[in-house]
């Protein structure tokens, strides 16, 4: 291993010529929490006691072996892989990951069959953030919260509320907040002839789950809109329009919106987004994920798109604000290493979009000096941020470069393979 604390100290007074505090910097992205997708682990899979696939729309592909089978199993693999997540952690789980004895209805879910993974939560001391999971269920297959059929409609509308109390039994466990993400793949394969009956049903959907469980307290919910699903491509009732328009039409605190990297035409991105939502609403929800030509959820990258979208909370003032999840599922690779690599990317593009100028280029700018904006904006592209990660993962012990993928190997051996 390179001399890390050396780097560190070329790095700092590299960062001083800019007027840049990198300890300041290291602790706030520390300290900006980032909640790890459960979900990697099994393929979205959960563990209710029944048969039946992954339906709604989205996909994994591979058929990788040593995915977690129990509720256990996938604790002990988030486990080893947050020990090379540095910084702030909460963990989102999905309505199918419950662990009832018997089978229990997605309308009959209750606090009870999530403690365990309450506990583990308090054991960890992270957070725990929720979903309700309005797909892979018989009766997902003609719409949700959006459906025609008003006993359908009203069975997911009953899920929707107990997943809001189990928010509250998250945050009252845990005391910190539950952001909820209200995800339905509500949609048609072919263009519909009535195409706001959906979306009128989908908002009183709505409006009813919240009604019901207005006194709920501690919970954040993320309206996530998306162009499209597999099977549903023509039509999508929570579209961006529809979920935007819902967000900014009820006006209150716990009801935001989600913005999904992969959830928009392939010429559109999040981080040109943010702003606008930003000019008329107090937080945002992110979905980190990587779209390759549709949204297939691929590994988070260090890529342009994660970095813009980073650098742009940082410069609107708004990394606190927003909260930050995952959302991927790659089942052709070790799930361990899509959870680590996603994550740590993730992370590593807080750090190198808060190890900026911001100051000095939004002064350029103001004073009209396009040019030296264009000029500073580009050298820090290239920036030694990874000096300072380096030294950031050294400190958390959350291992250097890549020393963590040896011991993902190991557990892999040890662990994953046995199973
Ligand atoms: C699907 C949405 C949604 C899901 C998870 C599993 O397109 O992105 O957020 O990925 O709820
Ligand atoms: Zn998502």
């Amino acid at each position: 291993m390179y001399d890390v604390k050396k780097g560190y100290e070329v790095a700092k007074e590299f960062y001083a010529q800019y007027g840049i505090d990198v300890d300041k910097m290291i602790e706030i992205c520390d300290k900006t929490p980032i909640s790890i997708h459960c979900w990697q682990g099994d393929d979205v899979g959960g563990f209710e006691k029944k048969e039946g696939g992954l339906t709604g729309g989205i996909q994994t592909t591979g058929n990788y072996p040593g995915k977690a089978r129990t509720a256990d199993e996938l604790r002990a693999d988030l486990e080893f892989a947050m020990k090379y997540i540095p910084g702030e952690k909460k963990v989102n789980i999905h309505a199918n990951y419950q662990e009832a004895d018997t089978f229990v209805d997605r309308n009959e879910i209750e606090p009870k069959h999530f403690e365990k993974w309450a506990d583990w939560a308090v054991e960890q001391g992270i957070g725990l953030d929720f979903n309700p999971t309005y797909f892979s269920h018989p009766k997902s297959e003609n719409g949700t919260l959006s459906a025609l059929d008003e006993n359908v409609r009203k069975f997911w509308i009953e899920h929707g509320i107990r997943s809001r109390k189990i928010g509250e039994y998250f945050y009252k466990k845990t005391g910190k907040v539950c952001v909820i993400n209200h995800w339905t793949p509500d949609g048609d394969k072919e263009f519909p002839i009535d195409t706001i009956g959906p979306r009128l049903r989908l908002k009183d959907s709505y409006d009813q789950i919240f009604e019901a469980t207005k006194d709920v307290e501690g919970v954040m919910d993320g309206i996530e809109s998306k162009v499209f699903g597999i099977g549903a491509e023509s039509f999508t009732a929570g579209s961006h329009e529809f979920c935007m328009g819902y967000v900014m039409s009820k006006n209150c605190d716990h009801i935001i919106l989600t913005l999904d990297t992969g959830h928009y035409h392939p010429t559109e991105t999040v981080s040109a987004k943010l702003a606008s939502v930003y000019t008329f609403s107090d937080h945002v929800l992110l979905h980190v994920s990587r779209p390759v030509r549709w949204d297939s959820d691929h590994v988070v990258n260090f890529d342009d798109e994660t970095r813009a979208i980073m650098e742009e909370l940082v410069r609107l003032g708004k990394l606190q604000d927003t909260y930050i999840a995952t959302d991927f599922f790659d089942a052709s690779i070790n799930r361990v290493v899509a959870w680590v690599t996603g994550l740590r990317n993730t992370r590593k593009a807080i750090l190198a979009a808060l190890l900026q100028p911001v100051d000095a280029m939004k002064k350029l700018e103001a004073d009209g000096d396009v040019s030296g904006r264009l000029a500073v904006s580009q050298e820090f592209k290239a920036a030694p941020f990874s000096l300072v990660w380096d030294y950031y993962c050294q400190q958390k012990d959350a291992g250097v470069g890549l020393e963590w993928l040896e011991d993902v190997r190991t557990y892999e051996k040890d662990i994953q393979s046995k199973r």
